[in-house]
């Protein structure tokens, strides 16, 4: 009985930490922008048989309507109620959405913007989403209610109101990020106000929650709403499950900030993973992929359990937020596929992958100018995400995590599940393999030249299709075949100018 007490409250203990997903998965995607019917029919058609173990969906709540420049993807982040209701969807469609998602054993986590509401210069009115009245102005917004009480500004230090030195806590949690008007989360009113909206999710079904700059509230106000948060709905869920937690908090290190201080909520967005994947990848300052023999915590990144990893997210693949010019895109697909199927190999962190629409980006002067273009739409309806016949997506959405390479690592994490890293091997370069368990075997070539190898795979003989180049069918191999010796060793030949240089076994895709 005392065990049973011990490990009900080690779950209890862990539980904001653990994302709750169904029978072993191990990953999610991030289907940013999709509208609500359209995930719901990703999960029945393609997530739960790839076995995706969730969805991070685009902010639900009501927002302003920016026609200045014309519905920026980034209107979702000025909230201006707590109303369901967003160029995704109604609430009627989001109910469906989680409750069909939910039915196939994919998690849906919502993207909770509540440091604060839309910019202090919106006009006052009733463009929003939902048509709610709102003024930015007098701090108005009947629709929650929240009214000046329940804004910052007279906390905030700085002159301008807006956060001016990220080396100041304070300004960094009690002032405007980017002139949004900044919620007072030391009041009572407003964080019963954010958990009820929270709660409100949770009640449809919900597994938990991107909580949006978090770096931007302290965590102390952040714990006091997250308390209010009831255990998730037991029509999908077991009793007592809590929601689960990752935090946006963009910390490179030399500020103010440290992730470290929320690891008490819950995960916490590791923004270092993509930035360094992305420089070792593309061979930047000296970097190779053999230093990664030692990659998580060996390159002082946070605790393992504590991290949310994704090579790039909504943010940072347009030059928003952090990363900079070494993070890897669906626009540099070669060099992406093998950052993302090094995640996904790799035992390190929750991986969240990230599914983008295309933008017709235009440089000048170095930075995007088109960087602001909200998703495919029709005057302002997004569009639906229709599937080609070769599974691809259409409409300008790009769907990497349809892309076979991507698909098919998703499904190698699930296999290797548990499994710890093991008969690491590299070329003192770019060419390095690694096993997990005897589950699974990668080998990546990034350096100029072939790589011939005999290698010790820890894997059972016998004949595996490589995933990447190909899948199992029936009892063939439509990619590369690798040969296991009863001595475990196998023998790779990766030409570097090969179409994705790098090969990935593991025991379901064995003949
Ligand atoms: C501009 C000026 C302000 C001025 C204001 C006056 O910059 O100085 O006071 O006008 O109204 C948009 C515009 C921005 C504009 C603002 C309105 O781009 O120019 O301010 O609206 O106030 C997204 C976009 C932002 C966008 C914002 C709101 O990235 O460009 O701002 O949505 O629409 C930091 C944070 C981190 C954050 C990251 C982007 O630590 O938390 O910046 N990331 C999250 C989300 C991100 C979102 C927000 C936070 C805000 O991932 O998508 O910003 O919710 O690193
Ligand atoms: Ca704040």
């Amino acid at each position: 009985m005392r065990l049973l007490l011990l490990l009900s409250v080690f779950d209890v203990c862990w539980a904001q930490y653990d994302p709750r997903t169904k029978c072993g998965r191990t990953s999610i995607v991030h289907l940013f922008e999709w509208r609500w019917d359209d995930i719901a029919l990703e999960c029945e058609r393609y997530l739960a048989p790839n076995g995706f173990g969730g969805v991070q969906v685009s902010p639900p709540n009501e927002n302003a309507v920016i026609n200045n420049p014309l519905r920026p993807w980034w209107e979702r982040y000025q909230p201006v109620s707590y109303k369901i209701c967003s160029r995704s969807g109604s609430e009627d469609e989001f109910r469906a959405m989680v409750k069909r998602c939910n039915d196939v054993g994919v998690n849906i986590y919502v993207d909770a913007v509540v440091n604060h509401m839309c910019g202090k210069d919106v006009s006052a009115g009733t463009s929003s989403t939902c048509g709610s009245y709102y003024n930015p102005g007098s701090r108005d917004f009947p629709a929650v209610p929240y009214s000046g009480w329940d804004f910052n500004d007279g906390k905030c230090q700085t002159s301008s109101g807006e956060i001016e030195n990220y080396n100041d806590a304070n300004q960094v949690r009690d002032c405007r990020l980017s002139g949004l008007l900044d919620l007072a989360l030391e009041k009572d009113y407003v964080r019963s106000t954010i958990a009820a909206y929270l709660n409100h999710l949770i009640s449809i079904g919900v597994a938990g929650f991107r909580i949006d700059a978090s770096k931007h509230m302290w965590p102390g106000d952040m714990k006091a709403f997250l308390d209010k948060l009831n255990n998730l709905n037991t029509s999908w869920f077991p009793e007592g499950s809590r929601p689960f937690i990752y935090q946006e908090v963009i910390d490179l290190g030399g500020e103010a900030i440290h992730s470290s201080d929320y690891f008490g909520n819950g995960r916490v967005t590791e923004f270092k993973y993509g930035a360094k994947l992305g420089t070792v990848i593309r061979k930047w300052d000296g970097e190779k992929m053999a230093y990664l023999k030692n990659w998580g915590e060996g390159w002082s990144f946070m605790p393992s359990d504590k991290a949310l990893v994704f090579v790039d997210n909504h943010d940072n693949q347009r030059g928003h937020g952090a990363g900079g010019a070494s993070i890897l895109t669906f626009w540099d697909a070669r060099l992406y596929k093998m950052a993302v199927g090094f995640m996904l190999a790799h035992p390190y962190g929750f991986p969240r992958v990230m599914s983008s629409f295309k933008w017709p980006r235009y440089f000048e002067n170095g930075k995007d100018v088109n960087d602001w273009v909200g998703p495919p739409n029709d005057n302002g309806t997004i569009k639906q995400v229709t599937i080609n016949a070769d599974t691809t997506c259409g409409n300008d959405w790009v769907c990497e995590h349809r892309w076979r390479q991507i698909r098919n690592m998703v499904i190698f994490r699930n296999v290797v599940n548990g499994q710890s890293l093991t008969n690491w091997w590299d070329n003192g370069s770019n060419q390095i393999a690694f096993g997990r368990g005897n589950k699974g075997f990668i080998v990546f070539n990034n350096d100029d030249w072939a790589l011939n190898s005999n290698l010790q795979t820890g894997l059972p003989a016998g004949t595996y299709c490589d995933v990447i180049s190909g899948d199992k069918s029936d009892n063939d191999c439509t990619g590369i075949q690798v040969h296991v010796g009863n001595d475990g060793r196998a023998y790779f030949s990766i030409c570097n100018s090969a179409e994705d240089p790098f090969i990935a076994i593991h025991v379901n895709a064995k003949l």
